[in-house]
């Protein structure tokens, strides 16, 4: 049987990006809702993830969203949120805001429109050589909403070569993340829909390019944790964007909506390596908290993927290969959900304290009056929120 002993250092090598526009004000197309002491600027957002891992010890990196979080000095961001004990993470380009990609970015017909998302792209490299961060992550709203709209095979070469313009100006030590969606806001077809095509896209351009995998983004039914096992067998798993949904891409506290969809997807990634000393798996969260608070709703995210991890690190493998192998097909299930049925909540809680952690982080926040403290202190100013 294995013992919490035995996992303690893959959970100690845990680590989860956070991202910053989930500080942010989020919402839907019917109503983004404020909330008092949400972040005017990239500091407070980095502030707040500081919180979370001043907390949890699970967060050392913030991911960055260009231009939501653009400043003047990258230098003097890092430098601050150094200071908060935190490193400035993945650069997510953004092309699905501006006029000019209604029709698509750098899979559009125009190449004048390719060369200005190219660009843009392009700058996030210059910005993370500032902000020393490795990964490049595109996530693309570019489709069609009507069949005939345009040519998919055209746009596919158009996004061909625009990626191989980004992915020339890497730098040795970054890497490019391609994210996949099978729809939305594009309603008839999206350009990158599925890992398939990321893959197919990431593996003509080179070693340093991957794709992201968001487990919001796929058609309901999809097994998530065959693509998981997939991709790290190809070695092409560069990241995960987590959340979880009931219908869409909901974007709601990862594990909340299927906790034990989160538990075989790590399983997979515990199986594939992903969590191994050399991994190249990046794990980020990608969430909107649009009617909970957000410091708690990502501290109560990163505790749900710790737990989860815990749970899948504790299946007794010996026994289920045994089982497998016999074709014991109940025995095999049973060695699973036996670890998916271990409370591993009191052991974690612990082992935070044996680190000097809060046992009980949710709880430790809710008392330590920090929420209400910056609901005093931060009025006035523009709370931030999906627009730069
Ligand atoms: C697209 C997406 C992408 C981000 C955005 C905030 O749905 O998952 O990863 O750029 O959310
Ligand atoms: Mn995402």
């Amino acid at each position: 049987m294995t013992s919490f002993a035995d996992i303690a250092p893959a959970l100690e090598r845990q680590a989860i990006e956070l991202p910053s526009w989930a500080f942010g004000n989020s919402g839907t197309r019917f109503k983004v809702f404020g909330t008092p002491g949400t972040p005017r600027s990239p500091e407070e957002k980095i502030a707040d993830a500081a919180k979370v891992h001043e907390l949890t010890g699970l967060a050392p990196a913030v991911a960055l969203h260009i231009p939501w979080d653009l400043v003047d000095d990258w230098a003097a961001l890092r430098a601050y949120a150094n200071g908060l004990g935190v490193e400035l993470g993945t650069v997510n380009s953004n092309t699905f805001q501006d006029d000019e990609y209604k029709f698509g970015s750098l899979a559009h017909s125009d190449a004048a429109v390719r060369r200005k998302a190219i660009d843009h792209h392009l700058r996030c490299l210059e910005i993370m050589t500032a902000t020393g961060s490795r990964d490049l992550k595109i996530w693309l709203a570019d489709g069609t909403n009507y069949p005939g709209q345009d040519s998919l095979r055209a746009r596919q070469d158009n996004l061909a070569t625009s990626l191989q313009e980004i992915y020339a100006q890497l730098g040795d030590d970054q890497r490019l993340v391609l994210e996949y969606k099978f729809f939305e806001p594009a309603f008839y077809h999206t350009d990158v829909p599925d890992w398939g095509t990321s893959f197919a896209q990431v593996s003509a351009l080179g070693p340093k390019a991957y794709t992201c995998l968001d487990t919001g983004h796929h058609a309901p039914g999809t097994n998530i944790e065959f693509i998981v096992m997939q991709l790290l067998r190809l070695g092409k798993l560069g990241s995960f964007d987590f959340n979880s949904r009931f219908y869409a891409d909901d974007d709601l506290i990862v594990g909340a909506a299927d906790p034990f969809q989160l538990f075989r997807i790590l399983f997979e990634v515990i199986n594939g390596g992903g969590l191994d000393v050399d991994s190249p798996v990046q794990f980020m969260l990608d969430q909107c908290h649009n009617v909970e608070d957000k410091i708690p709703g990502q501290i109560r995210s990163v505790l749900n993927v710790q737990e989860m991890t815990a749970r899948a690190l504790l299946v007794d493998r010996p026994a289920l290969a045994a089982a497998q192998a016999a074709h014991d097909v109940l025995g095999a299930n049973g060695v699973l959900m036996d670890a998916f049925y271990t409370d591993v909540r009191p052991a974690l809680a612990d082992w935070r304290e044996g680190r000097g952690l809060p046992a009980d982080p949710m709880k430790a926040y809710a008392e330590s009056g920090h929420q209400e403290k910056l609901a005093a202190e931060r009025v006035g100013g523009k709370q931030l929120s999906w627009s730069a």
